[in-house]
């Protein structure tokens, strides 16, 4: 379901956890970042055999998150089950390559080993993790239809807004714009013997709106902005700023997306791309879109106590 309704148990539940992590954040002198990562999926169906999926791979998102702790945040990873993890991207590709880098070694107590040199990543992505856990720098929060990421996501906004403005929000998730109300979708399996298939599907609201207005009004928040028409890119970014009165929008074309990407404000305008020396070095896109994201958060966060001046 995609309306929102009075939060679940689960819901709750989430809003007290976040909300414990950010004050121990809070209170080690940390700013905290909410990144969402990942597609949504809608069912066509309530007992669902079929869905309206899209590309997201959360590649971004977790790659971000991993900038953002090495930067000095404490993050809450908002992300789609099964979508790329943090850290865990280093790890061999499900399917015979990870089994191949894996060994045991025989013995009275059997243990795995792994192939190491195969994957060069692998060992300061493991150490850049063990380091995150340890001082609980990444906050795991899983959802997997749309109805879910909505509820959750509303409910992390709550728990950071307490954090004013050294809160950033990293909606960098892919959500479906359409979807089909619990009242108008069939129970059971489409029938195909029903010949071509039809559907209407409403429209999502966008979270951007209550979460600037009221559940996180003081925060720096940044949305993505996807198009794959890069005429029109720019634009709809703007009037995305105009619409909802956040702070930044990161525009990004399908095609272009791990190579560069367009920074806009309501008053800047600035493109971030790798040369191709860059890419040869393996340098990510990630890297400088936090690096300028962070330092516009320092500038955000110096501002606030002067804004709020003139607003009393
Ligand atoms: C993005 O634009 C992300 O950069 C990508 C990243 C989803 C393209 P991957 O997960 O891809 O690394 O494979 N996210 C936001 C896309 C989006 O749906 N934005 C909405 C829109 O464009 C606005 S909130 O209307």
């Amino acid at each position: 379901m995609a309306e929102l309704l009075p939060p679940t148990p689960a819901e709750t539940e989430v809003e007290r956890r976040v909300r414990a992590w950010a004050e121990v954040q809070r209170a080690r002198g940390k700013r905290v970042a909410l990144v969402t990562s990942g597609g949504t999926q809608v069912p066509l169906e309530a007992r669902a055999v079929r869905f309206l999926e899209n590309f997201s791979s959360g590649r971004r998102g977790a790659a971000s998150a991993e900038r953002l702790v090495q930067a000095g945040y404490g993050v809450c990873f908002l992300h789609r089950a099964r979508s790329v993890f943090p850290w865990a991207r280093a790890l061999p590709p499900y399917g015979s390559s990870l089994l191949d880098a894996l060994r045991v070694e025989a013995g009275p107590a059997p243990r795995v080993t792994a192939d190491v040199d195969a994957f060069p990543g692998l060992v300061p992505a493991l150490q850049a993790y063990r380091r995150a856990k340890d001082e609980d720098a990444l906050l795991p929060v899983e959802f997997s239809g749309l109805g879910e990421y909505l509820g959750l996501l509303r409910a992390a906004a709550r728990a950071l807004s307490p954090l004013g403005s050294s809160a950033m929000f990293y909606l960098a998730a892919a959500v479906s714009d359409f979807y089909i109300p619990a009242s108008e979708m069939p129970e059971h399996k489409i029938q195909s013997v029903d010949g071509p298939l039809q559907i209407t599907m409403k429209m999502v609201p966008k979270m951007l709106s209550p979460l600037v207005k009221e559940w996180a009004p003081e925060a720096f928040v940044i949305s993505f902005k996807l198009e794959t028409n890069p005429s029109i890119l720019v634009d709809k970014a703007r009037q995305a700023l105009e619409k909802y009165r956040h702070q930044v929008v990161v525009a990004n074309v399908l095609d272009s997306r791990r190579t560069s990407v367009m920074v806009v404000t309501r008053d800047s305008e600035m493109q971030l791309s790798l040369s191709d020396e860059e890419l040869t070095q393996g340098v990510e896109i990630e890297e400088k879109i936090v690096s300028h994201l962070e330092s516009r958060h320092t500038a955000f966060m110096e501002k606030q106590p002067l804004i709020r001046k003139k607003v009393i």
